[in-house]
């Protein structure tokens, strides 16, 4: 079924110039970006996206490392989006990633692991309606 996730490409990544790389990989993926746009996270903002990590001993430093440098936020559109890009990210840690998967091929460590994606169609929806007005998408 065609859907759509929300993507991070992450301070680490762009910092060092990997967004054509990124991208590259996500779309030989057969994953469409329809929407995308760069954008300097706010502190506020990137506490209310990471909320559900509040009680974790990483949270301020990854709310730290969010805030340090732009980061580009993505709408992908294709078969099974959600689950498909969890499969091109590749494992959380980097060491666990399989190969070929941008986590693999990218990350610095555990914490600056160069993107994020939604993890179910619910939080998609949410994510993306965080970033994105309607007409910022065009699939
Ligand atoms: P994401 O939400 O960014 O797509 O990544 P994920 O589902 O694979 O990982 P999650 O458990 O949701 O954690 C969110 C982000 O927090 C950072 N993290 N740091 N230092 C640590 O032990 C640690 N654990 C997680 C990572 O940047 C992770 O992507
Ligand atoms: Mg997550």
């Amino acid at each position: 079924m065609t859907e759509r996730t929300f993507s991070i490409i992450k301070p680490d990544a762009t910092r060092r110039n990997l967004t054509g790389a990124i991208n590259a990989v996500i779309e030989g993926a057969g994953l469409r970006i329809v929407g995308q746009r760069r954008v300097k996270l706010t502190e506020a903002q990137a506490k209310k996206f990471y909320e559900v990590h509040a009680e974790r001993p990483f949270y301020g430093e990854l709310v730290g490392q969010m805030t340090a440098e732009p980061v580009v936020v993505q709408v992908l559109e294709g078969d099974n989006a959600v689950a498909r890009y969890r499969e091109v990210m590749g494992a959380t840690n980097p060491k666990d990633a399989a190969d070929g998967t941008i986590r693999k091929q990218f990350a610095l460590s555990i914490g600056e692991n160069s993107v994020h994606g939604s993890d179910s169609i619910e939080n998609a929806k949410i994510e993306i309606e965080q970033f994105f007005a309607d007409d910022q998408i065009v699939g």
